[in-house]
């Protein structure tokens, strides 16, 4: 693409039309953005993560959000670039972002299985996992949110390679789940919220995915995810879901939602976002729109919560 103005924001892009977005994006808003390294793919490809936020004397909270760990969940990746695109274009026109800017620093990965999504676009639509060799290169692909290490393989895991839950060999074995959990490591005293976007389902899925257990804050966390999917249902009727993984839908181990919550987040969420399985990840273009808009609502009102705190 020639310049970041004529971005499609309403239509899915491949892996190199984003990292040219990725460098424009930094390019044009020097004052706010900042383009870090997070690691590299099994495939050596990097992994980048912005912060965005208005600098600032003060220590800041940080508020993290990554999209595509899973690659044939395209609206997740559109939706990273949607909601950062608001970010910095759009700060001027909303309050509640404008005053976030200046206390939280965000730390957003557009996509974290890039090795996945690329192979998506040009092999398999539907591919879920990564793309590291297993068994002699017999089978491919580790279910990165089933390799955090957090009570890992212990249920709604498969230890076998061919399974598309696929666990890894071994707690954080792939480059892309270390890359985070060491990150997010080094600042976790600072994180506010943690936010992993996926599809489909239409939920806001609280901790934990690998106990029915309730975690310390779910009174909470619940009333907040509450008044999100209500936020989010005002814009175009959108009906969410809210609740614990495992309560919901299935449990399951070795999520990041569940690894950050034990690290010691206040507040950790898991998006699926549209749809309820008409399409299901084949979501179409025209619905990109109503899509980002209705979550960037949702989001907002988290914030919103979040900053009055
Ligand atoms: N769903 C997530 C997954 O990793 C999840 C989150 C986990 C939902 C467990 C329900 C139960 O499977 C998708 N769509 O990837
Ligand atoms: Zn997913």
């Amino acid at each position: 693409q020639t310049s970041l103005s004529s971005f499609d924001y309403t239509k899915y892009h491949p892996m190199n039309e984003i990292y040219t977005w990725i460098d424009q994006i930094k390019d044009a808003h020097p004052d706010l953005v900042t383009l870090n390294y997070l690691g590299s793919t099994y495939e050596t490809r990097p992994i980048y993560y912005f912060k965005i936020g208005f600098p600032s004397d003060k220590k800041k909270k940080i508020f993290w959000m990554d999209c595509g760990i899973h690659a044939r969940e395209w609206i997740s990746v559109a939706f990273c670039q949607w909601f950062i695109r608001e970010l910095v274009e759009r700060y001027n026109s909303n309050n509640v972002i404008n005053e976030a800017l200046e206390n939280i620093d965000f730390y957003i990965v557009p996509v974290l299985n890039i090795d996945g999504y690329v192979y998506s676009w040009t092999t398999d639509r539907f591919w879920r996992k990564s793309r590291s060799p297993h068994n002699n290169k017999t089978c491919y692909g580790v279910d990165l949110n089933r390799n955090f290490d957090s009570n890992w393989c212990t249920i709604g895991a498969s230890s076998d390679c061919n399974s598309i839950t696929f666990c890894g060999t071994g707690p954080a074995s792939e480059p892309e789940v270390r890359a985070v959990q060491q990150l997010v490591s080094s600042v976790k005293s600072d994180i506010l919220c943690f936010l992993t976007m996926h599809s489909y389902g239409q939920l806001i899925l609280l901790p934990y995915g690998y106990t029915k257990d309730p975690s310390v804050n779910h009174e909470e966390m619940l009333t907040v995810g509450q008044k999100a999917a209500a936020r989010l249902a005002q814009i175009s009727g959108t009906q969410y879901r809210v609740g614990s993984a495992s309560h919901i839908l299935y449990s399951n181990s070795g999520s990041s939602r569940d690894w950050a919550t034990d690290l010691g987040f206040p507040f950790s969420f898991t998006f699926e976002l549209r749809d309820n399985g008409t399409y299901g990840f084949a979501l179409p273009e025209g619905q990109i729109k109503p899509t980002c808009e209705e979550t960037t609502a949702a989001i907002v009102s988290i914030i919103e919560y979040l900053n009055e705190k």
